[in-house]
């Protein structure tokens, strides 16, 4: 039987492991709106099936899909991954499912936070959310772990970066944001973030990158590579629009001591161009006055930061851009006990994000 359980994981001995400790599995979804992905969702879902692939050669994953694409996701996913029917607005797991914690007992519980679709009724992607919303709870049922009821605070997991030994890296821009948690001061989310994540030492960026859809969510400018070391987005142009936020962070960073009074030692990953839809592919994507309006205007996201660590292996994003060889070499430096698996997932980034927003880790027991 699953319960909430009335306390908070700090109380009762449970943290959120880093990315890089062992996985039981990953959680993902199966992409469909057609106001999101262009041409029917028919690019993004060969994207995700490769994703899916890719990780499921390492470790075991589940996707999750509504009735009406069971049968169409079960023909292009491969029989080794488990389909579980789970209805979703889109399919965003990083950001639409459970934060999985942990205690040193090996046992598992999840934390339900609220989801608000990245800014609520006014400035959220999308309405509604409400199948997004119940995601979290589903997981946990399918998998029978205890939950711990976040509802108080509206967060995704895109929006934190934990080393997994007391430290959680995030966003002012996100968490703070009035359309998240209009509410709560930066001392009270603080308190919260120790209480849920079982952190000790929050570092609060600023901003997220310019144009982030997400209001700058801390996966597309860094992620942990290991305890006491993370990488980051950068670019040496000083006239790349992202130049000041990164050069901001990376000051920050350098002058920063993580939980256990490390200085962190931070890799710099060069951004590929930057990705526009074309005029044709735009007129694919079907119009809805509640929904963020994809144009060729838009500026989306490409970064290597956007990644995935599963056991054994970082899934690379891919953009056909001279740097994802300079990309696929660094990591390889950065990762040498790791594979390192490239996938081209363009089509995820129009989506305003990447690999590491449509998966979520499932720490093993
Ligand atoms: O985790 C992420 N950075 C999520 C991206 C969500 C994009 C919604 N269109």
């Amino acid at each position: 039987m699953v319960s909430t359980v009335n306390s908070t994981p700090k109380k009762d001995g449970f943290r959120m492991p880093g990315e890089y400790e062992k996985h039981k599995g990953t959680w993902m979804l199966w992409p469909t709106r057609t106001d999101t992905w262009r041409s029917g969702a028919k690019p993004a879902q060969r994207a995700f099936v490769e994703v899916a692939k890719a990780i499921s050669q390492f470790e075991p994953v589940s996707v999750g899909v509504g009735a009406e694409q069971f049968e169409n996701a079960r023909a292009l996913l491969p029989n080794n991954i488990r389909m579980v029917e789970i209805s979703s607005n889109d399919a965003w797991m990083r950001d639409i499912g459970p934060t999985f914690v942990k205690n040193d007992k090996g046992e598992v519980r999840g934390v339900d936070w609220k989801f608000n679709a990245w800014g609520g009724l006014d400035e959220g992607l999308y309405f509604p959310w409400h199948h997004d919303s119940l995601v979290k709870k589903k997981v946990l049922e399918i998998e029978q772990i205890d939950r711990y009821d976040a509802s108080d605070i509206v967060l995704e997991g895109g929006a934190i970066a934990v080393d997994g030994e007391g430290t959680v890296i995030t966003t002012e821009e996100c968490i703070l944001n009035k359309n998240r948690n209009p509410l709560i001061s930066k001392e009270e989310m603080e308190e919260k973030l120790r209480e849920y994540l079982n952190i000790d030492k929050v570092i609060w960026l600023k901003n997220g990158l310019v144009g982030d859809e997400t209001n700058g969510h801390v996966d597309e400018v860094l992620f942990y590579v290991r305890p006491g070391e993370v990488a980051i987005s950068w670019t040496d142009d000083p006239n790349h629009p992202q130049y000041h936020v990164l050069q901001a962070a990376y000051e920050q960073l350098k002058s920063e001591k993580d939980a256990k009074g490390r200085s962190l030692k931070i890799y710099k990953i060069q951004l590929p161009e930057q990705i526009r839809l074309t005029k044709e592919e735009s007129q694919e994507i079907d119009y809805d006055p509640a929904s963020y309006i994809r144009s060729t205007e838009n500026t989306f996201i490409a970064t290597y930061i956007n990644c995935y660590l599963c056991n054994g292996a970082v899934i690379l994003p891919q953009f056909d851009d001279p740097q994802d060889e300079v990309a696929i070499e660094t990591f390889k430096e950065m990762f040498p006990d790791r594979e390192i698996v490239p996938v081209y997932t363009r089509e995820i980034s129009v989506g305003g994000g990447n690999i590491h927003c449509i998966t979520q880790q499932q720490p093993s027991s």
